[in-house]
């Protein structure tokens, strides 16, 4: 068994695997020559040699402990007939959302739209070292909404009075939405995905009454299914704060993500019996070296009883130079 699988499985803690989040793109040089020439999003996802290609850059350049598949979340509100664009500087847009979309006659074309990311994983299983895991993932279906529906302003808040009244309509579109999850996240496993990750990367903007239908309940569904077919699974429920405590409690994941925002000593105090994934803020990554080894630092000696997978709060920023990632993964894995 993989060093990662032990820390996610066995609680080993003897070793701290690392791969970060959107560790393939924008950053690295290799990502930008080939986007540059496909110039559709969607369509350079849905190319399974390059999909491929692209989630095996960082691996071969760093030598992580996992390849997380290159796809976008956004992959499955396009498989159910929303258009998705992405426009310079203002984030993904959607077209229209019917509820029809996810109507059961809908299944087999959703599928078929995503067959090439399962050629995708195919393919990266064949070409990657067997130590190393693939990582599939999918967006929790309030992070989905929050696109799907348009919820988001241009500043980051959400227009909630949309959701008024709603709370109805909203469980059964997410009850949907889970169903079609379930079928995405079986798909990868069955083509060679090992672990899975839940992306709730919006669930900061839910009203605290709401968090437990529109965040835990759907989240512990997946969960469960994941589980169920022992596979481990991380969740990342970026910027509930506190609420992480409940959340685990509810949901119980393999593994939890840490956002930046959550004290990360709060967490180790009050999380029991459970392995952490992440934390740093990855604007950290932007400072001078001295400042980068001691958040690094600081993460793995918080953490350094208990397993714990070193990643980021979030995302890798396009602004960062690759090299620094060569000395904080050197710096990760001489730790222990
Ligand atoms: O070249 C480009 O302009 C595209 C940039 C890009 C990339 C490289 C987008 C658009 N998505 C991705 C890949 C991606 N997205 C991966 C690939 C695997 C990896 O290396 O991690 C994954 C896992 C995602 C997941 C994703 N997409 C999330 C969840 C994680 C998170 O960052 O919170 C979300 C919210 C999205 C939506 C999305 N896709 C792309 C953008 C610009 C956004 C908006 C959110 C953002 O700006 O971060």
């Amino acid at each position: 068994m993989s060093k990662l699988l032990k820390c996610l499985l066995e609680g080993e803690n003897s070793y701290n695997p690392i791969w970060f989040m959107r560790q393939a793109g924008r950053y690295l040089p290799e990502f930008r020559e080939i986007r540059s020439k496909n110039l559709d999003f969607i369509k350079l996802c849905l190319n399974s040699n390059l999909s491929s290609e692209i989630t095996l850059q960082p691996i071969n350049r760093f030598g992580l402990d996992a390849a997380i598949i290159f796809s976008d979340i956004l992959i499955v509100p396009h498989a159910l007939g929303q258009k998705v664009y992405f426009e310079k500087g203002e984030g993904p847009r959607l077209s229209e959302f019917f509820t029809s979309n996810l109507e059961d006659d809908k299944i087999k074309n959703y599928t078929s739209i995503l067959d090439p990311v399962y050629k995708a994983i195919n393919i990266t299983r064949d070409k990657l070292d067997k130590n190393k895991e693939v990582i599939g993932f999918v967006g929790a279906p309030w992070t989905l909404l929050v696109y799907m529906l348009g919820l988001k302003k241009k500043d980051n808040k959400i227009n909630y009075s949309l959701l008024e009244n709603k709370k109805k309509q909203m469980i059964y579109i997410i009850d949907k939405i889970n169903d079609f999850l379930i079928l995405h996240i079986n798909n990868q496993i069955e083509a060679g995905a090992n672990i899975i990750q839940l992306f709730d990367s919006w669930a900061g903007l839910i009203p605290e009454e709401d968090l437990h239908d529109y965040c835990y309940e759907p989240n512990r569904k997946l969960v469960k299914f994941c589980k169920d077919k022992k596979v481990p699974v991380i969740c990342f429920p970026r910027g509930i704060n506190k609420n992480y405590l409940e959340f685990e409690k509810i949901v119980k994941p393999t593994c939890l993500s840490l956002d930046y925002d959550v004290d990360p000593e709060w967490i180790l105090k009050n999380i029991k019996n459970t392995c952490f994934q992440g934390g740093m803020n990855p604007n950290v990554l932007l400072e001078d070296e001295k400042k980068i080894f001691y958040e690094v630092d600081k993460y793995l000696n918080i953490f350094q009883d208990t397993p714990y997978i070193f990643n980021l709060g979030h995302g890798i920023l396009p602004e960062t130079n690759p090299e620094i990632l060569t000395k904080v993964i050197e710096r990760v894995k001489n730790f222990k």
